[in-house]
């Protein structure tokens, strides 16, 4: 096997192997790879078989899944050119001058990030977005953007998909090579839920540039323009991509009583976002409180005042934003992000297939072919199917938004977050605190990781059953999260008008606040001594060559990525799993085909699972390709 793998390697081939070829060649080791690969897999099988997978709390054994259709394409023919060959033929900034000059309305499909984040707690794999790339790639070509990376998949795609998010992005760039890639970035707070240091989220901008995004959205959860402008700089300085600075959206302009986040705030924070070098302009309505008649004020005054493009990001919980984005059209916006049908509205975009409806005829209409539209919206529909332990329960678009203000992306994650906490019949009652403890502590705009914070103090009062004046009266007595103690101290910088002073002093106690950038109290990263260390620490035993990009990952998350890594030492790749696998096993009888990589396939079988014997083991039967393969599996209920 060794001798085989050094014959067959691309620089042995041609000539290229030094002294030091065997010695740097990691891969070279990889002896009895598929057969290691296949053991792994099926104990992974095994272990869901007779424990279940711990991501799922609830089972429905009676589902029957539908096979999801693929659109049909010719995967002979070559790419038709997109946005992505646009972009490197004229770089950003011509790129942006040619877009602010397109009169028809492009379309950024957020299918495969935000929309999941919103409606199926961020739990989409890979597997089911690899399966139809290309061919939305051939049939949909003058796509905007696909969003489709950063925010919380990140972190997701670590912690309980046990897959590398990078892979992710290589994957899907090799099968969309034409069409924008774009990601949401949380400025200082990189893909996390805290400061880092600044030179990680330039590493971080420029490996994801490198790897295959365009587009980088780039906010800050309290819209901190200096906390946004060193990734503004990044991107311009170490990519070619194009920084997208959003202003996250809060309030209502229309509320003559509304003197903090008025108009005129607005505009002037896109303003100094254009003067802090941004290509293009986002509103970020990450709550959906943007109403049609809003959009018609703010979309014409900063088309009035700025030079560059301007995108609309929205979601679908009250139901009526897509009246937002017809207005907002009608104002002259440039871009506006919509979900495929399958998986958009309420706390997620609005429906992409019905916007191209709703536009067809008018003058700014964008030609998509609406049958093969309506096919991808019904892949993501049969496909939302095997999620379903993963809804969020919104059945209806809710009025109650502009009151509570929780962000789509977090709506999906509150609820369970409430119910682990056994609060689950008191989910009423927390939303309601949600918009209280945004007043306790000063009208706040509220995205990730700042709703965070506003989430985890409603959760906490009312599981304690405190209200906002328990926690001025007492509240020196109280021991807050940890969260919200970081949060006045200065941990996410500073937010518009200041903190409120009293309700500072009752938490932060004895604890000092500041007021400058966070970052900058971080020590930089040693990437030489620290990457080196890395290596030595997680390549062992590793089954593929670790990579500097899990570096990266490991100094977001360190911990989820230690996990993650002892998942993969122990199962292998999990990611090549049918989703109906990886999250509910297999059922005696069934015959599941594992693409173990391109062009090796293997057939498993599961043909029955053992009693468990004194130790509480079971032995789960396989039919691997025709042969008998057992695994031993410890029964933990
Ligand atoms: C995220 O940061 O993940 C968001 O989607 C914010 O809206
Ligand atoms: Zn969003």
């Amino acid at each position: 096997h060794f001798l085989q793998n050094v014959i067959q390697h691309e620089t042995f081939k041609e000539g290229k192997a030094s002294v030091n070829f065997i010695q740097n060649t990691p891969e070279l080791f990889n002896i009895k790879l598929s057969q290691d690969r296949t053991s792994k897999i099926t104990q992974y099988l095994g272990e869901v078989i007779v424990n279940g997978n711990p991501d799922v709390k609830f089972k429905d054994d009676s589902k029957i899944f539908r096979s999801a259709k693929i659109p049909k394409f010719d995967s002979n023919a070559p790419y038709p050119k997109g946005t992505k060959d646009l972009l490197t033929e004229l770089g950003p900034e011509k790129f942006c001058a040619w877009l602010k000059d397109e009169k028809k309305i492009h379309y950024t499909d957020t299918t495969i990030r935000d929309a999941h984040q919103s409606l199926l707690a961020t739990r989409m794999r890979s597997y089911d977005m690899l399966k139809v790339a290309e061919s939305y790639a051939k049939n949909h070509p003058n796509t905007f953007s696909i969003e489709m990376w950063g925010g919380a998949t990140f972190d997701v795609a670590l912690r309980f998909l046990h897959e590398s998010p990078w892979t992710r992005l290589r994957q899907l760039r090799k099968l969309m090579p034409n069409i924008l890639f774009q990601m949401l970035l949380r400025g200082s707070n990189g893909v996390g839920y805290k400061a880092y240091p600044d030179n990680l989220i330039e590493k971080f901008i420029e490996k994801s540039w490198e790897n295959g995004i365009d587009i980088f959205r780039i906010f800050d959860s309290l819209n901190w323009v200096k906390a946004m402008e060193p990734s503004i700089n990044f991107v311009r300085n170490k990519t070619g991509g194009i920084a997208e600075a959003a202003i996250s959206y809060t309030g209502n302009i229309l509320d003559k009583n509304e003197t903090k986040y008025n108009l005129k705030y607005y505009t002037q924070l896109a303003k100094d976002l254009e003067n802090a070098g941004a290509h293009m302009i986002a509103i970020k309505d990450m709550a959906g409180l943007l109403s049609p008649y809003a959009a018609t004020e703010l979309v014409g005054a900063l088309k009035d005042t700025l030079n560059i493009p301007l995108h609309l990001h929205t979601h679908d919980t009250s139901s009526i934003q897509s009246a937002t984005y017809l207005k907002a059209i009608e104002a002259g916006v440039d871009v506006v992000d919509v979900a495929l049908g399958g998986l958009s509205g309420l706390t997620s975009q609005p429906n992409f297939n019905s916007i191209v409806e709703m536009m067809k005829h008018q003058e700014r209409a964008h030609h998509f072919d609406t049958n093969t539209l309506n096919q991808f919206s019904n892949y993501w529909e049969d496909v939302r199917e095997l999620y379903y332990p993963f809804e969020s329960g919104l059945k209806s678009g809710t009025a109650e938004v502009y009151q509570h203000e929780i962000p789509g992306g977090q709506y999906s994650n509150l609820r369970p977050q409430a119910t682990a906490l056994g609060l689950g019949d008191r989910f009423d009652e927390v939303k309601k605190m949600y918009g209280n403890v945004n007043t306790l502590f000063g009208n706040l705009v509220k995205v990730t990781p700042s709703s965070k914070v506003v989430g985890d103090m409603a959760i906490f009062m009312v599981t304690n059953d405190l209200s906002p004046q328990d926690v001025m009266e007492r509240g020196q007595d109280i021991s807050f999260p940890e969260s919200v103690i970081n949060f006045f101290k200065g941990d996410l910088g500073q937010p518009l008008g200041g903190f409120p002073k009293e309700l500072q002093k009752i938490i932060l106690k004895n604890n000092e606040p500041y007021t400058d950038r966070p970052n900058a109290h971080l020590k930089p990263i040693d990437f030489n001594a620290e990457y080196k260390s890395f290596q030595k620490k997680f390549q062992p035993g590793f089954t593929r060559p670790i990579e500097f990009e899990d570096f990266l990952s490991y100094s977001l998350y360190p911990r989820v990525f230690e996990d993650a890594h002892q998942k993969h030492n122990l199962y292998g790749n999990v990611a090549i799993l049918p989703t109906e696998n990886f999250f509910y096993g297999m059922k005696v009888g069934q015959e599941v085909l594992i693409d173990l990589e391109p062009g090796k396939t293997i057939i498993v079988k599961l043909l029955s699972i053992g009693n468990a014997n004194d130790e509480g083991v079971r032995i789960v039967f396989f039919k691997v390709n025709g042969e008998n393969r057992l695994v031993e599996v410890l029964d933990k209920s």
